[in-house]
């Protein structure tokens, strides 16, 4: 195919409640949405980044200037675009991932919907709904944290996760561990502790949990091999993952046992394949994480956590869990699952009205 035109989406939307983490407090998403128009047709991808760099070092706006000045020229002017020559065509940018990520999703939309093929064909799903687990923000005190909790439990989540911080981890995990029962349970610090405080999170160990994920930061590699020594809880790396290479380096030197894929971190679906095929080589189990996708990107994840590898409960939650109203068709739990999307492409349709509604501004056109 090639690429006609690269339209750069700006959208708002609303949480249906705030999502704290240990690295800030979430009231609405600030999505960018990228469509690709090609001689094939049209597709969409999804940017995972956040409006602020706390999370990870890009963020929206960056990302919007990386694919504006860099990825979108850089297809634009090329005579043949495939989702699997986007990677090469934009190896010239270095990192910014999750602008990559966006476009090459779109690209992969488009050439999928033109062949008639679902995400779920494309990636090599061997299933046709997934498990899901819901991730718990941190709460201002346990009486909301539990009520919270137990709402998701009501609606069938098969897996929780709780958000913890120093100062906000024993606690919390000792009372949903007593409200749950022996439903499965993992928490996620975003890499707020450090060395210091392995012994503490070692305490973790008599809750029985599925994982802890990426206590230390993204470059440290070695704290987490001191950790995974020091306690029985699987440790399990999230912001460290940035491609199968890394996650190869970090799983042989005994830093992960387990490892959480998000397509925008490690630059777009067919990395995301990559690292699921070297994870399991290795027998080391998967699980899809989530960045508060609307619909668009939310219907690939889905597909993605359909691979076989990917053993455990995915951040894959309902539309629900965030939007009140999403960018597409609403993804509904039934009995704790998600339906792979069977319809060409990632199988979902934007709603294009709500699009323009909620908006930030007018869309961006970008052409040769
Ligand atoms: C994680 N996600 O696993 C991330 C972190 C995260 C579902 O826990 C806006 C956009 C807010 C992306 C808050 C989950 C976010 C975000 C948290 C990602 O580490
Ligand atoms: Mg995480």
């Amino acid at each position: 195919m090639r690429i006609l035109a690269v339209e750069l989406h700006r959208v708002a939307m609303p949480l249906v409640r705030a999502f704290e983490t240990s690295f800030g407090r979430q009231t609405a998403r600030d999505v960018l949405l990228v469509r690709v128009r090609t001689t094939d047709g049209d597709g969409w991808g999804e940017c995972v980044a956040m409006a602020d760099p706390v999370y990870s070092s890009e963020y929206v706006d960056g990302c919007e200037a990386v694919i504006r000045n860099y990825l979108a020229p850089a297809l634009l002017a090329a005579d043949e675009v495939t989702a699997e020559s986007v990677a090469g065509l934009l190896h010239f940018v270095v990192g910014n991932r999750m602008a990559k990520a966006a476009v090459e999703t779109a690209v992969l939309d488009s050439q999928t919907r033109a062949e008639g093929v679902s995400f779920g064909d494309y990636f090599g799903a061997d299933r046709d709904a997934v498990d899901c687990g819901v991730s718990v923000g941190i709460a201002s005190n346990l009486d909301d944290l539990l009520a919270e909790v137990d709402g998701y439990v009501g609606e069938g989540y098969r897996r929780i996760k709780l958000k913890i911080k120093p100062g906000w981890d024993i606690e919390p995990v000792r009372a949903v561990r007593d409200l749950i029962g022996a439903l499965p349970l993992q928490v996620d610090a975003n890499t707020a502790y450090t060395r210091a405080d392995i012994e503490h999170l070692a305490r973790l160990d008599e809750f029985g949990l599925l994982l802890i994920e990426q206590p230390f930061v993204e470059e440290d590699i070695l704290t987490h091999i001191a950790l995974s020594r020091a306690i029985e809880t699987p440790v399990c790396l999230d912001e460290s993952i940035v491609s199968a290479e890394v996650a190869l380096d970090a799983i042989e030197r005994g830093a992960t046992s387990i490892v959480n894929i998000k397509a925008g971190r490690v630059g777009g679906y067919l990395e995301a394949v990559r690292v699921h095929d070297v994870c399991a080589e290795l027998g080391v189990p998967v699980w899809c994480g989530g960045m508060l996708e609307t619909g668009v990107g939310r219907a690939a994840n889905v597909a993605l956590a359909a691979m076989a590898n990917f053993t455990l409960p995915g951040d894959t939650s309902g539309s629900s869990r965030y939007f009140a109203e999403d960018l597409t068709e609403p993804f509904e739990l039934d009995d704790g699952r998600l339906t792979v999307p069977t319809g060409a492409g990632s199988g979902v349709e934007v709603r294009t009205d709500l699009l323009a509604d909620w908006a930030l501004r007018p869309p961006i056109t970008l052409t040769a």
